[in-house]
């Protein structure tokens, strides 16, 4: 008899604690006066889920590290055990405008900066007129709705649509390299395709896995490595879009592969249907 998985219950506590983080996020809408380890500006419910989440993680047996996005240092734990990498509130910038925003997490077999590579789970939990949870573990992606700290499946198996339907590309036209800039233009230019982007790369990262398409967060004229962070956003991400069928890319090769050399570093992020980023990469080399 195999004793408690840590996974299992990393994965519970974050679909648990999700209806109290949907609730909370009333009345904390507003900026604190501090920035993220990324320069971005706080909100206040950024600080508030990030605390929850650390308290109640670096409590399970079999988690031996924590970290944030929200929080510069990594927080240690006793003894051995996964690493859990979390975007608290990615796309916490919606919440002015009550738009669509998650929750990210990567549960990694490494001490963290980890590559991809060392991915057992990743998932999100996405605040939206529904709270579901997409997540990840040994190959099969899983969602399921989340009401008041239950979690039921909704679908098994999920894979990303062969036919893509949606793309949306993060940055400024006039930053796109003038590679990527041509790139966009040709999925733009597909009769077959319509723009979603919510600013919240979550939502929009969602709605790939559910039409099809590709989300992109680019490398930029003057920001080369783009603006997504790969241990809370661009590892977790690849590594559920890759088990449901689809590709990711830094550019020049799955993002699961890009060398860890910083908690809080940066890397491109495309995702989506492997054709897509197949032409992608084939545009950009
Ligand atoms: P922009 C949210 O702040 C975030 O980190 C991602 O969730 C989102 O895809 C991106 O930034 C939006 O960036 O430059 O469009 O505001």
């Amino acid at each position: 008899m195999s004793g408690p998985d840590p996974v299992d219950d990393v994965v519970a506590t974050i679909a648990r604690s999700a209806s109290e983080i949907r609730q909370g996020l009333v009345g904390r809408r507003g900026d604190v006066d501090e920035e993220n380890p990324s320069g971005e500006t706080q909100a206040e419910a950024d600080v508030w889920a990030d605390e929850l989440l650390e308290d109640r993680l670096t409590s399970i047996d079999g988690v031996a590290q924590y970290a944030s996005e929200e929080r510069s240092e990594i927080v240690d734990c006793e003894g051995e055990g996964y690493c859990v990498a979390v975007d608290p509130l990615d796309g916490s910038s919606n919440l002015k405008s009550n738009n669509t925003m998650g929750t990210v997490f990567g549960i990694y077999d490494e001490p963290l900066p980890a590559p991809g590579t060392a991915l057992v789970a990743s998932g999100w939990i996405l605040y939206g007129p529904i709270t579901t949870m997409a997540y990840a573990r040994d190959g099969s992606v899983t969602r399921y709705e989340l009401t008041g700290g239950e979690r039921t499946v909704v679908e098994e198996n999920v894979t990303i649509p062969a036919d893509p339907l949606v793309y949306g590309f993060g940055g400024r036209v006039p930053d796109w390299p003038e590679e990527f800039d041509a790139y966009a233009r040709e999925v733009e230019s597909d009769p077959g395709h319509k723009l979603r982007y919510g600013g919240a790369m979550i939502g929009d990262v969602n709605q790939v896995l559910t039409y099809g398409g590709i989300f992109a967060y680019p490398a930029l004229e003057g920001a080369p490595r783009g603006k997504l962070r790969l241990q809370f956003e661009g590892n977790p991400i690849a590594y559920l879009i890759e088990a449901a069928g689809g590709r990711s890319s830094d550019g020049s090769q799955s993002i699961l592969e890009v060398e860890p050399t910083d908690v809080h570093q940066r890397v491109p992020v495309h995702v989506g249907n492997t054709e897509l980023i197949d032409r992608l990469e084939t545009v950009l080399e």
